[in-house]
């Protein structure tokens, strides 16, 4: 994100922002309800005599600024073995500490939203109340000051069923959760930029026939996790993965199935402010022998099916993003140049879905999103979806390289 973008654009989003502030404290309040209401009246019509109740902010939770560090783990390879114990490694890791509490404090937001999510989501809500809920959670707890400082990092994915990845409601979606059906909940935080990537799978019905695929996509996320560190290749984590994932096999009316890597779905390194940075961690062996280096932040994913293990794009967009490397690229009309500013006025380089925008104040924008989408400048994620009346599920976490050390960021005794 360069400099003239954030003051060529800082007066044009700065009352949105305000907007947006006063319209979350009030969500905020309705989340933590205080004892006394009896009637239904949401919090901003209490009297004037009742304390208004303060936002618990992580800020606010933590007031030093050191916020909980995640799981450590030591480096899988021998020649590693060293890292562990050097005095000048763990010296050098000092040198970023900046760079992992903003890591750590995303990854408690991201841990406290979940467990909302966890403890609310019932079916019979809709796919924009639950969103809402999840992105409510997400902007209270980072206090929202501007999105591009802290707050969401990519659109919360919603996923249900045969559909594995990137869909997220968008506004006059009418789609209902069911007791039976099996949602990726993927949600991003990022503060300063450092996003925290972090997905769980959800299931209602209460036969245990999800069981196994859950426990394969689990177990095989952690064995990614566990197989990564410097010096690894990416291509020996996805041999690993798959041996996990498709030794588990899902029943149903009697028929096995057998849990198949999405072959075509990858974890990722981070870049500031970037999601997918440049390297891929296949699920399957794919030859890539480039390594994982020193400093790198990782998102480990796995993704399970009962069907191809294979995606294709379906159904309508929601997830955007710019591509700054279309710089040079001249906007096609002057409604396209004016939605391009807004757009990385608000999100820079992260991405971002319909309702984000709409809430940036934006109207009508269809065709000219489009323009852009055309043009090359902003590319669109369409929903990844594998066999219809097949089942997917994701399970993943954020890791990070530490000279001595990795540390699963994100994990929580969830999963
Ligand atoms: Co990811």
């Amino acid at each position: 994100m360069s400099a003239e973008v954030e003051a060529a654009t800082a007066n044009v989003v700065e009352p949105k922002v305000d907007q947006l502030k006063v319209e979350d404290l009030s969500l905020e309040d309705s989340v933590t309800p205080e004892p006394e209401s009896t009637d239904a009246a949401p919090s901003k019509k209490k009297k004037p005599k009742k304390k208004k109740k303060k936002i618990t902010t992580i800020d606010a939770s933590y007031p030093d600024h050191i916020f909980p560090e995640g799981e450590w783990q030591e480096y899988p390879l021998d020649v590693n073995s060293h890292r562990t114990t050097s005095e000048e490694l763990r010296y050098l890791d000092r040198q970023s500490n900046n760079k992992w509490e903003d890591f750590r404090k995303g990854a408690e937001i991201h841990r406290r939203v979940r467990h909302k999510a966890q403890s609310s989501i019932k079916p019979g809500m809709s796919m924009i109340e639950i969103a809402d809920l999840i992105e409510n959670s997400v902007r209270a707890y980072s206090g929202n000051v501007h999105t591009k400082e802290a707050g969401i990092g990519f659109p919360t994915g919603l996923s249900l069923n045969h559909v594995a990845a990137h869909y997220t409601p968008n506004t006059g979606d009418k789609m209902v959760l069911h007791k039976d059906d099996i949602m990726k909940v993927d949600i991003g935080v990022h503060v300063n930029g450092h996003i925290c990537d972090s997905a769980f799978t959800m299931t209602f019905e209460d036969t245990g026939k999800y069981n196994p695929l859950l426990q394969a996509v689990k177990e095989a996320t952690n064995t990614g996790i566990k197989e990564s560190g410097i010096d690894v290749r990416l291509n020996d984590i996805g041999a690993a993965i798959q041996e996990v994932m498709e030794s588990y096999e899902v029943e149903e009316n009697g028929k096995f199935y057998p849990v198949k890597c999405i072959r075509n779905l990858n974890g990722h390194n981070i870049g500031d402010y970037v999601i997918h940075s440049g390297k891929t961690v296949p699920i399957v062996p794919n030859g890539d022998m480039t390594k994982m280096e020193e400093g790198e932040t990782f998102a480990i994913e796995t993704f399970g099916s009962t069907g191809n293990g294979y995606v294709i794009t379906e159904g309508e967009c929601s997830h955007y993003a710019y591509m700054p490397e279309s710089d040079s690229i001249r906007p096609p009309s002057e409604r396209a140049k004016e939605l391009l500013d807004n757009i990385k006025a608000n999100f820079g380089t992260l991405p971002w879905c319909r309702r984000y925008l709409e809430r940036a104040g934006e109207d009508k924008y269809l065709f000219a999103l489009n323009q852009l989408v055309r043009a090359g400048i902003v590319e669109d994620y369409a929903p990844l979806v594998d066999k219809k009346g097949s089942y997917t599920a994701q399970f993943e976490h954020t890791i990070l390289l530490h000279p001595h050390k990795k540390e699963v960021v994100t994990r929580g005794d969830d999963y």
